[in-house]
């Protein structure tokens, strides 16, 4: 019998979440198969979607965030049941802490036995434990929900502050049975998934008066200001104002780091100094010492520096989260940078001279000194001598993804080499985690189709390392370099009781990385020197291959937790 929702044919759950997704634009999966997705990502492929299929599922759920990041829509990663699922929890939990919009999609166990608790296979109420670490969660049951289920994932996910979410598709989901013409019926096609939101024109007017009375403006840009993709307001604000900026370090390349009101080289002169900060897309959280404390030219750690602060946010519960927000502008970064342009007219005056001057002259000093020191080629390797080839490869390939993490290894590197196009620097983040490494550069070399740079500590290497052979197997242009100090921070720590244990912060000496990709196909590097680094990066570029140089650095450059040895807890008992 048939009328007009029903055909003979029908179709199935595996089939309604290929088109679900494939309707709404998703075309890419990060995962890795098993019961009960196996079947599902052999049809994704089948249906003609990309799947990635990685080793751990840590790297594919980092893969899908930074994927999302890039993208401005949600990155999937598709897990098995508990284990599975739990791996790609922390990239889910990590994402949503970045606002980085992503999808763990998780197959799970049979419904009436997991609440039962009867022991059955990958047993584990995966929603309950999902919902506290991502923004949404949701299961979906029954076929004629899953295009309800994947249109409220895709919504939560990128509407307002971006998100991992959660979405639970039980085993027998995916065999579940129903009318061809009902289910393509039931799909939906999310219309404007993340709607602009226009900030108030009080709110406007109040940013402006407050921006308007400052004799030492500040911009500071956040990756939330990278992720609106608003580069050409964001250019125009700054240059209309002439106010010195800061991006942060996924704000990188915004504009180019050379830019001349790029304050970058002047930071620890111009936090203190500024008397109005523009916030654009950058939290008051740790990594701005919650906007107070010395670094703010406050007296103590919890005073305040004295500054006022616009704050230019999706979220309307980011202001005063550490010190008074005095004009919060709540909306999406391109509505309001664009409200502001708006307001500022034809005839807004420049930021001071006598300001403008001061930072560059800070500045212009700073980078003198670090040009001084990049020079020296000392005869041992160390962070400065090889960052700045790395710094000059990035120059001359401005297109190319840079990946970085580690401690010395990221620090020196986002303070060394330069960015020059928005989107292009993707690291540890929020958290400072270590493990983003090759899951990131995997989706930054899919996503963009252009070449991969991954300058990646030792330690921060070996989180993900595995995934050499996924970017072998997919002939990723991906080139990683690790910086090789034989441990965390420094190779040089021995065990103070002189035992037989090696001290617990660092490894194996002499390591070599480099044939760990040799074992896939790929190209190894062994770098002593920056002639030899230069040379193995210039071919890894021009030839695409999946290329490890195994990057020789002096085990004594480096120092505890880089740029953040003050936060290690340190005794407060007196010792006799
Ligand atoms: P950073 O670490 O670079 O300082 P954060 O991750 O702390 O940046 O801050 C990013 C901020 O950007 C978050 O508070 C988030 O709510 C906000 N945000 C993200 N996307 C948008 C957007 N499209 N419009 C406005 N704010 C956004
Ligand atoms: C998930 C703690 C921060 S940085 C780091 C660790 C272990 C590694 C530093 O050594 P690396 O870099 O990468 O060799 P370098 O140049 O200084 O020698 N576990 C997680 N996240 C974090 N941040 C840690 C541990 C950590
Ligand atoms: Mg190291």
């Amino acid at each position: 019998m048939t009328n007009d929702t029903e055909s003979l044919e029908q179709t199935d759950g595996f089939h309604l979440v290929i088109d679900a997704l494939k309707l709404n634009g998703i075309t890419t999966i990060y995962g890795l198969p098993g019961i009960p997705v196996t079947d599902l990502t052999r049809k994704m492929q089948a249906e003609g979607m990309r799947v990635i299929s990685f080793r751990h599922e840590q790297n594919a759920g980092n893969a899908a965030a930074a994927a999302g990041f890039m993208t401005g829509k949600p990155g999937i990663c598709l897990t098995v049941s508990a284990p599975g699922f739990l791996n790609g929890l922390t990239a889910l939990a990590n994402a949503t802490t970045n606002c980085f919009p992503m999808i763990l999609i998780s197959g799970s166990s049979e419904r009436e036995i997991v609440d039962l608790q009867q022991g059955d296979y990958e047993e584990m109420d995966q929603l309950a434990i999902a919902k506290p670490l991502c923004k949404a969660a949701f299961r979906v049951l029954n076929a004629e929900d899953i295009g309800v289920g994947i249109a409220r994932a895709i919504r939560s996910a990128v509407s307002g502050r971006p998100g991992g979410v959660y979405l639970d598709l039980p085993a027998k989901l995916f065999g579940q049975a129903m009318d061809a013409a009902a289910g393509k019926a039931s799909l939906i096609k999310v219309v404007d998934a993340a709607p602009r939101q226009i900030p108030a024109p009080d709110a406007v007017k109040r940013a402006l008066d407050l921006l308007k009375s400052a004799k030492k403006p500040l911009i500071l840009l956040g990756k939330g200001a990278a992720y609106a993709q608003a580069d050409a307001d964001i250019k125009t604000l700054i240059e209309k104002t002439g106010i010195p900026y800061l991006p942060m370090s996924m704000a990188k390349g915004i504009l180019p780091d050379t830019h001349e009101q790029c304050a970058s080289a002047a930071r620890s002169f111009v936090l203190p100094e500024a008397d109005v900060v523009l916030l654009v897309g950058a939290r008051l959280n740790w990594l701005l010492s919650h906007g107070k404390g010395k670094t703010w030219g406050g007296q103590g750690h919890k005073n305040a520096g004295g500054q006022k602060f616009i704050q230019i946010d999706i979220s309307p519960t980011e202001a005063d989260s550490n010190v008074a927000i005095d004009a919060p502008l709540v909306g999406d970064i391109g509505s309001c940078v664009s409200a502001l342009l708006a307001g500022m007219g034809s005839s807004w005056a420049k930021a001071p001279a006598e300001w403008t001057s001061a930072v560059a002259d800070r500045k212009n000093k700073n980078v003198a000194k670090m040009a001084e020191t990049l020079a020296k080629n000392p005869p041992v390797m160390n962070y400065h001598s090889s960052l700045n080839v790395v710094r000059d490869i990035v120059k001359a390939n401005p297109d190319a993804m840079l990946v970085n993490e580690g401690a010395n290894a990221l620090d020196f590197t986002r303070s060394i080499v330069d960015m020059y196009k928005p989107r292009k620097r993707l690291d540890v983040g929020t958290w400072g985690v270590m493990g983003i490494g090759m899951g990131f550069a995997v989706a930054a070399a899919v996503e963009s189709g252009q070449p991969v740079i991954a300058i990646e500590g030792d330690s921060a290497f070996g989180f993900s390392g595995m995934e050499v052979e996924t970017i072998c197997r997919y002939n990723l242009p991906v080139c990683i370099v690790v910086m090789n100090n034989n441990g965390v921070y420094r190779g040089d720590e021995v065990n103070v009781t002189g035992g037989k244990d090696p001290s617990p912060m660092v490894f194996v000496k002499g390591a070599r990385y480099d044939k760990m990709m040799e074992a896939f196909g790929g190209v190894g590097v062994q770098a002593t020197t920056p002639a030899e680094l230069r040379r193995a990066m210039e071919e890894a570029i021009k030839s695409r291959k999946p290329t490890l140089i195994n990057a020789i650095i002096d085990e004594g450059a480096g120092t505890e937790s880089g740029r953040i040895t003050s936060l290690n807890p340190t005794s407060a008992a007196k010792k006799k």
